[in-house]
């Protein structure tokens, strides 16, 4: 017969998906994601990331950022444990304590960010690339079967060489296509956000255009690095994220869609992640 070219992600796709809780629960139990990113200027992008990894459920939620920002995040969200990186090098003993990484949101382009990128990769922590990680990866391919890569159209065009436009052509071989020479689970962002292993195919029909705003994708980075702290693989984490940020996005823009800020779908997201 002919294969569909994607099995659609439907209203159950969280149910029973995620772990319960048992009465005797402790926050050891739901692991410990260390979000890595935000050079001048981007601040934001890891302050939305590790607020999206903790909303998910994650145990502990730490961020390695630019020390100009740790006043900032600590004073905005003291639940998180923020740590200023001016040297790369530090990253070791923060990243053996954690059980997830996600790098990239606001990573930058400049030499802080590459080898910011370099000491998160070198280690053996599941990861979530996303952003200007993808960027980095982009420039040093490296197959790994324990990642979660996320990229928007331009950051996939960046990844396969190619163009948007020839991302858009096909997304479903696009999202492939990565699986493929990246190793891991692909996620290609956008109406209609795909997931792939390389093998299958899922797509989600959830979400809105409202979600075309700065800030949207790094919060989905921690959605998944979240779910990826509770035990989830990477395969689940990614469908089951999609899924998670889209119907937070669509139940926070009941009242419109323009104006839909990804702080207001990180508000939605624990009435979603407890279905
Ligand atoms: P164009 O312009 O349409 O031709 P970049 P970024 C294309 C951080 N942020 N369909 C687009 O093409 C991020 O985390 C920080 C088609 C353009 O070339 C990153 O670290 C925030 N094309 C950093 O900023 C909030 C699409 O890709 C390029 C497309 C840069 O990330 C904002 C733009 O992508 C932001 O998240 C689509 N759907 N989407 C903060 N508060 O701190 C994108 N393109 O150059 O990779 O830049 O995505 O803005
Ligand atoms: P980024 O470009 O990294 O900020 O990511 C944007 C996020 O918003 C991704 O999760 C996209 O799938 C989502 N998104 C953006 N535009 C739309 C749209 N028109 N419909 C559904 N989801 C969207
Ligand atoms: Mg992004």
């Amino acid at each position: 017969g002919i294969e569909p070219p994607a099995q659609r992600l439907g209203p159950t796709a969280l149910a029973g998906a995620l772990p319960r809780r048992p009465r005797t629960a402790h926050k050891g139990a739901f692991g410990h994601v260390l979000v890595i990113g935000g050079d001048h200027g981007m601040g934001g992008a890891v302050r939305i990331a590790a607020e999206a990894a903790a909303r998910s459920g994650a145990g502990l939620t730490s961020v390695a950022t630019r020390a100009g920002h740790v006043p900032a995040l600590i004073g905005a969200r003291p639940e998180l444990m923020v740590h200023g990186l001016e040297q790369p090098g530090d990253l070791s003993l923060l990243r053996s304590r954690a059980d997830v990484l996600a790098v990239g949101p606001g990573l930058g382009q400049a030499e802080w960010g590459r080898a910011v990128f370099e000491a998160a990769r070198d280690g053996d922590r599941p990861l979530v690339v996303d952003a200007d990680g993808l960027n980095w990866l982009a420039r040093a391919p490296e197959r790994r079967d324990d990642w979660v890569l996320t990229p928007h159209p331009g950051e996939a065009a960046r990844l396969l060489d190619t163009d948007v436009a020839a991302i858009n052509r096909d997304r479903f071989a696009a999202v492939r296509a990565i699986a493929d020479q990246y190793g891991g689970v692909a996620v290609l962002k956008g109406a209609g956000t795909l997931i792939s292993d390389g093998r299958g195919c899922d797509v989600c029909t959830e979400g809105n255009p409202g979600m075309a705003s700065g800030g949207m994708g790094d919060a989905l980075t921690g959605v998944i690095a979240g779910l990826l702290a509770q035990g989830l693989t990477p395969a689940a984490a990614a469908s089951r994220g999609v899924v998670a940020h889209a119907r937070a996005a669509d139940r926070a823009a009941v009242d419109g869609e323009r104006g839909l800020l990804a702080g207001d779908v990180l508000e939605a997201l624990r009435g979603v992640v407890n279905p």
